[in-house]
């Protein structure tokens, strides 16, 4: 309801001078910058936005972590490692860029932690077996690198230039998951059917990481005017299905969608019906594993309570030295 109103609030073109202006240097594709001028719905639209990515980066590094260290080899695990850590820097940038809004690190994280915050609904789901990491670096991230590219030239600046660096990262770790399932489609009839296995029940979820159908999406009107969104959730997942189903045939694997077909006329992929019953499952901590993601990230911020403690000690101490000295 929250979200319906405030989308009816922004879908309203600011019509007071400085509305006119920003607009205009939205249109010109000039990047906004934190001490500009800026409207207080895009300013929260932003914050939304920056933070649930951000959360999604941090209890993102949960299903993949689970799989540190039964990773089949040494290789395997040094980049399954970096991957990790690489998402948790992720969440680092981005809490970074919603902090430039106005907002502090330690309410944003408050929000996740009540559980007032979404993130995104694909880390509710469990890991089962190696090839899941396969099939999170192939699909997950492949969605995500479609997501974010158009981010790169988002309106606001702070988000942009963090988003550079994220989807260098991204692509790396697209690949390595291609190459995971790769081999494993390369390996023992056991191993093949453990990427099928993983596809199948990856497949929907990802499609759903777009987001709702363009018809019910609340914010995308007011986002694309303010070139925060570049294209809609229903052109994004497109794109995905497009990019996405040769990559699977290669490897010799079948989608989970018996209506999948190629459209000549169009040069796109048709897909069946997604599960939108689902998808509202999940993001109201319905789905498979939502309260275990909250319960981990909770243990971790108590279980680093010290080392908060530790570090406003040793800056009150470097602060008192500092100011004895002069
Ligand atoms: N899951 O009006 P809509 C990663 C919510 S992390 C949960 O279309 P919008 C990675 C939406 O927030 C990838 N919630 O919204 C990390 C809104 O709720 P509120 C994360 C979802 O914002 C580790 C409501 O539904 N990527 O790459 O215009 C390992 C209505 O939706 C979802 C980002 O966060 C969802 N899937 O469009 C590997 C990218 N979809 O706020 C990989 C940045 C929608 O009104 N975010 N909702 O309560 C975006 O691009 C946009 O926010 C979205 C949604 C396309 C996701």
């Amino acid at each position: 309801m929250y979200s319906q109103a405030l989308n009816a609030q922004t879908a309203v073109a600011d019509a007071s001078p400085e509305g006119v202006r920003f607009q205009a240097r939205v249109e010109a594709e000039d990047r906004i910058e934190p001490n500009d001028w800026m409207p207080e719905a895009y300013r929260r639209t932003l914050i939304r936005q920056i933070s649930q990515h951000a959360h999604s980066e941090i209890v993102g590094m949960l299903p993949e972590g689970n799989w540190i260290t039964r990773a089949p080899t040494l290789r395997r695990k040094a980049a399954l490692l970096a991957k990790v850590q690489d998402e948790g820097g992720h969440g680092l940038y981005l809490y970074a860029a919603a902090e430039t809004l106005g907002v502090s690190r330690e309410e944003l994280v408050d929000q996740l932690l009540t559980g007032r915050a979404k993130y995104s609904s694909i880390f509710n789901y469990p890991t089962l077996s190696w090839a899941d990491i396969g099939a999170i670096g192939w699909l997950v991230d492949g969605a995500a690198i479609m997501n974010q590219i158009p981010l790169c030239r988002c309106s606001y600046g702070p988000y942009a230039r963090a988003m550079i660096r994220i989807c260098r990262e991204e692509s790396f770790h697209q690949r390595q998951g291609y190459e995971i399932m790769l081999t494993l489609c390369r390996g023992t009839p056991e191993q093949k059917s453990m990427a099928q296995d993983a596809l199948n029940r990856w497949w929907w979820p990802c499609l759903m990481m777009f987001g709702p159908p363009d018809s019910q999406s609340q914010h995308s009107d007011a986002s694309m005017r303010w070139k925060i969104k570049r294209f809609s959730n229903d052109g994004l997942r497109q794109k995905f299905v497009d990019a996405s189903v040769p990559q699977g045939h290669y490897l010799g694997l079948t989608f989970p969608d018996p209506e999948l077909r190629f459209d000549a006329a169009t040069g796109h992929w048709i897909f069946g019906e997604i599960d939108w019953t689902e998808f509202r499952r999940v993001l109201a901590g319905e789905g498979p594993c939502n309260r275990e993601r909250l319960a981990a990230r909770r243990k971790a911020h108590e279980d680093g309570a010290w080392v908060r403690e530790a570090a406003l000690a040793h800056a009150a101490k470097r602060c008192a030295s500092v100011r004895a000295a002069a």
